[in-house]
């Protein structure tokens, strides 16, 4: 960027190369729909690295107050890793990058009631003035629209068992197929068909990595899922590189840096996969379908393992967003 020309006005901001080609343009509206807290601001203009961070697992997730001392957990071990986190909501149709602590507390105690929105519901919630919290999708589309291209949480979705039949495949599969910006995750929940989902993610042309010694993909509450990830990544350098040559050939679609949870907090797989499968059998008997599939079932498998699963829920969230910072750091170091 240092030789390239930046071109601003009221209308749209484009930036061209020596040749006079232009590398991006978009118009000011795209930018001047975001609002920024004080500290993602700062760290935008001080170009510190950055992780974004969704509110549909805080809504959604998990229950309240586990939900909201998770979101302020989870911003410090951001800050303690060395990077600035971005948590992303729509605050009374306002897009908010970087939430302060009262705006996390009121979206943990909406919990259900906030709008679960993807990026179909985005410019909904918007017109409308109504409160959402943003899913992998729409967190991916507000992130790169700040320029953050580092992103933190627990799980992504994916597609649903029984895909042939419903057609339930997550809008977070497509957008990694066509926004530039890295996930880091814990992998893909056995709630989902994971090898359908890496498939799907494969013909999006999604590059995913397992960040770890070995190539097992994981499955959020354990460390193997039987499937592989095309590569292993083991350090935040390396990650970062990888990151910046995705930026380099400007393809435009996303990564998926699927972290195992730690060895530690892992779940047994007999108890995971029993309450999975009868948490899918009652959404069925229920007729749960569309956007309240996923967090039904995420409730019910909380509900039907004590507070196990939400132990290691919490503790592979916080993994990956130290995992997360980090690769931003070494990210801001190749890219400034
Ligand atoms: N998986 C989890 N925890 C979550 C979600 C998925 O383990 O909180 C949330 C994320 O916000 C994800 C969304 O983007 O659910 C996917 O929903 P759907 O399957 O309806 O696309
Ligand atoms: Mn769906």
């Amino acid at each position: 960027l240092a030789s390239a020309n930046v071109h601003c006005n009221a209308q749209s901001l484009t930036i061209k190369n020596r040749n006079g080609i232009a590398l991006m343009s978009r118009p000011m509206s795209a930018f001047a729909s975001l609002r920024f807290s004080e500290e993602v601001r700062l760290a935008l203009d001080a170009k510190k690295p950055l992780v974004a961070l969704e509110s549909t697992i805080i809504s959604h997730g998990m229950p309240y107050p586990q939900n909201f001392e998770t979101a302020i957990e989870v911003e410090k071990v951001v800050r303690d890793n060395g990077a600035v986190p971005a948590t992303i909501a729509i605050i009374d149709g306002q897009i908010q990058i970087g939430l302060s602590q009262d705006q996390i507390r009121d979206l943990a105690k909406l919990g259900r009631n906030a709008v679960k929105a993807s990026r179909r519901d985005l410019a909904v919630v918007m017109a409308k003035k109504q409160t959402g919290a943003t899913t992998v999708s729409a967190t991916m589309i507000l992130a790169h629209r700040a320029g953050i291209p580092v992103f933190a949480t627990g799980g992504i979705g994916g597609v649903h068992r029984g895909y042939e039949t419903s057609m339930d495949a997550s809008a977070d599969l497509t957008e990694l197929g066509r926004t530039p910006v890295a996930v880091v995750c814990a992998g893909v929940k056995s709630i989902l068909d994971i090898g359908r989902t890496l498939e799907f993610l494969e013909t999006q042309g999604v590059t995913v990595a397992t960040y770890g010694q070995t190539l097992d993909f994981p499955a959020f509450f354990t460390r193997t899922s039987g499937f592989k990830s095309m590569l292993k990544i083991e350090t935040p350098k390396e990650a970062a590189e990888l990151i910046a040559a995705n930026h380099a050939v400007d393809l435009q679609s996303g990564i998926v840096f699927a972290v195992p949870i730690p060895e530690a907090d892992a779940m047994n797989d007999t108890l995971v996969g029993e309450a999975i499968d009868l948490a899918i059998k009652e959404s069925n008997e229920q007729g749960i379908f569309g956007k309240e599939s996923t967090p039904f079932l995420l409730k019910r498998v909380n509900e039907l393992t004590g507070g196990n699963s939400l132990k290691s829920n919490i503790a592979l969230v916080k993994q990956n967003a130290s995992v997360a910072a980090k690769i931003a750091k070494d990210l801001s170091i190749l890219i400034m």
